[in-house]
């Protein structure tokens, strides 16, 4: 009897089959515009990062033009760009953030 027969189990049977998702980076990229301070408090904001951390990442993207903020599902890593682009409008900074499988 094969696991997807095993009477009972089929849900368990089909999670132990599952590939794990996909999971994409967030990527957050360098402009001459938007302020540091600002950049620094979405990334406290949105991708739960403590001050210092937040600093390094922004410098990060400030210096070498990209940076990695997380590594999420894609509906979570969606949410999360979708979030960063929709304070940033708010606020006129032309802040960009995308998504990219790993
Ligand atoms: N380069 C911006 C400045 O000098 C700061 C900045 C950092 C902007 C990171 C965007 O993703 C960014 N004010």
């Amino acid at each position: 009897m094969t696991a997807r027969e095993h009477a009972g189990n089929t849900l368990e049977a089909e999670k132990v089959r599952a590939k794990p998702p996909p999971l994409y980076k967030v990527l957050l990229l360098n402009d001459d515009y938007t302020p540091m301070d600002f950049v620094v408090v979405v990334l406290q904001t949105v991708f739960a990062m403590t001050r210092e951390k937040a600093t390094q990442v922004m410098l990060q993207v400030h210096r070498e033009g990209m940076g990695v903020c997380g590594t999420y599902t894609q509906e979570v890593a969606a949410a999360k760009v979708d979030q960063v682009i929709g304070i940033a409008r708010e606020h006129q900074h032309p802040l960009q953030c995308t998504m990219e499988e790993t």
